[in-house]
């Protein structure tokens, strides 16, 4: 494949093979990782493009380096595609991850010591609500709510009331990583407005749903702030993003705590590609995307009902499946993951809530249909993914049914290709 990144092929092989290898990898097998995706040719040629060697501290109109007229352009054409994807005044498209963006968001919000309220971990939360093993933890005091039942998946919002009331939270965060369920944006935002605390939604997984206008908009229940990443659901580069409804005061401190407080030089290929990724969210075809997203899950968990896999809440009402394969097939989690890995299947091995087992061998897995089904994949291939998922989970052990699998993967790979990717 030397006409493949024929540059790259011309003066680094060993950076050239691996490109090949991960082309080919991500080409021939299903993915399934819930956060990933398929961006198009046009975000891959603006993530590549020469916007990459410009430094551009600062916001459009008030930068620190001159040379900033196109770089401007690009970056109020995000900021006004966002807010517009979302229904806003501000954004912020700097931030170079959706870790970054959320630790920026509580230094613009909070001073040391002060009490964020957000998803436990173990029930779906991210590790940037507060998880003890982060830098933040050290700065400030996170407490937490959690399902009142896993069968359902419904919060206990009792509970989050009565944590609030006590704790006096300044931040009520609602978001997850693992959760399989829609929120009651409402009841967390009238909770917030009652303690006086920020209503803050991390929509990083959901983001493009909420875009495509197939999930809820926490916007439309008196949330304050949004924060994501663009490269989940909303199938752009890798990056993340902060929103701000109405409040001018919240986003001029947004921006502080981006730049100069947290990050230098924002990474203007990435603004670009995020532009491309905002406009292409906005055109019709983007909202039948978000609600294949959702169909193309449903179909996989109406299999894994018929087929017994036990599925925490039950099943789903977004884009991921979070399930127990430990119980269900008596497979551990990172088994599962090696497993499916052998036939072309990639997903990831995931706690379950509560998880007897350790995070690094736990009980689950968790998987979803964002790059599927940007590649084609209708309900009746989810179906099928969902059948072999079992099928090779139920035979662990025997190579030639493995190897079956794999060749049936790679053949409907083959009638799906990647869309406009590469070459
Ligand atoms: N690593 C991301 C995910 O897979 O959900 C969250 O940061």
């Amino acid at each position: 494949m030397a006409d493949f990144a024929p540059f790259i092929a011309a003066q680094d092989s060993q950076i050239h093979s691996a490109l090949v290898g991960e082309f080919e990898r991500q080409r021939d097998g299903l993915e399934l990782i819930p956060s990933e995706n398929y961006v198009s040719r046009a975000v891959l040629e603006a993530n590549g493009s020469v916007f990459t060697n410009k430094y551009s501290e600062g916001y459009p109109g008030k930068r620190y380096y001159g040379g900033q007229e196109y770089t401007d352009i690009i970056e109020r054409v995000a900021i006004d595609r966002l807010c517009q994807l979302f229904g806003c005044q501000y954004a912020n498209v700097q931030p170079h991850a959706g870790a970054i963006a959320n630790v920026a968001m509580y230094f613009a919000l909070l001073k040391p010591g002060d009490t964020v309220l957000g998803m436990d971990l173990s029930h779906g939360g991210h590790l940037t609500h507060g998880h003890p093993v982060t830098c933040i933890a050290k700065i400030f005091n996170f407490v937490r709510y959690k399902m009142k039942d896993v069968e359902t998946g419904e919060i206990d919002y009792d509970a989050l009331r009565q944590t609030a009331l006590a704790e006096k939270p300044k931040i009520i965060l609602a978001g997850f990583s693992a959760y399989p369920r829609e929120l009651d944006y409402q009841r967390i935002a009238d909770i917030a407005k009652e303690v006086g605390a920020y209503a803050v939604a991390d929509m990083a997984h959901i983001a493009g749903l909420i875009a495509g206008k197939a999930l809820k908009n926490p916007f439309d229940y008196g949330f304050d702030i949004i924060t994501s990443t663009t490269h989940k659901s909303l199938r752009g580069p890798r990056g993340g993003v902060i929103m701000t409804k109405d409040n001018a005061d919240i986003a001029k401190k947004i921006d502080k705590a981006i730049f100069p407080g947290l990050q230098g030089g924002p990474l203007m290929h990435h603004v670009a590609a995020r532009a491309v990724c905002f406009g292409e969210a906005l055109k019709p075809e983007f909202q039948a995307y978000a609600q294949q997203v959702l169909k193309n899950a449903k179909a996989m968990e109406a299999v894994f009902h018929e087929r017994g896999l036990k599925m925490i809440t039950g099943g789903t009402s977004n884009h991921l499946i979070l399930a127990d394969v430990h119980s269900s097939f008596g497979v551990e989690g990172k088994r599962a993951q090696a497993v499916l890995d052998e036939v072309g299947i990639t997903l990831n091995m995931n706690s379950i809530p509560d998880d007897p087992r350790p995070p690094l061998n736990p009980s689950g897995i968790r998987l979803g249909t964002p790059a599927i089904t940007t590649r084609g994949f209708a309900e009746p291939q989810c179906a099928q993914v969902a059948h072999w998922i079992i099928d090779t989970l139920q035979a662990v052990d025997d190579e030639a049914k493995k190897a079956q699998i794999k060749a049936d993967i790679t053949a409907l790979c083959q009638q799906f290709p990647i869309p406009d990717t590469f070459v």
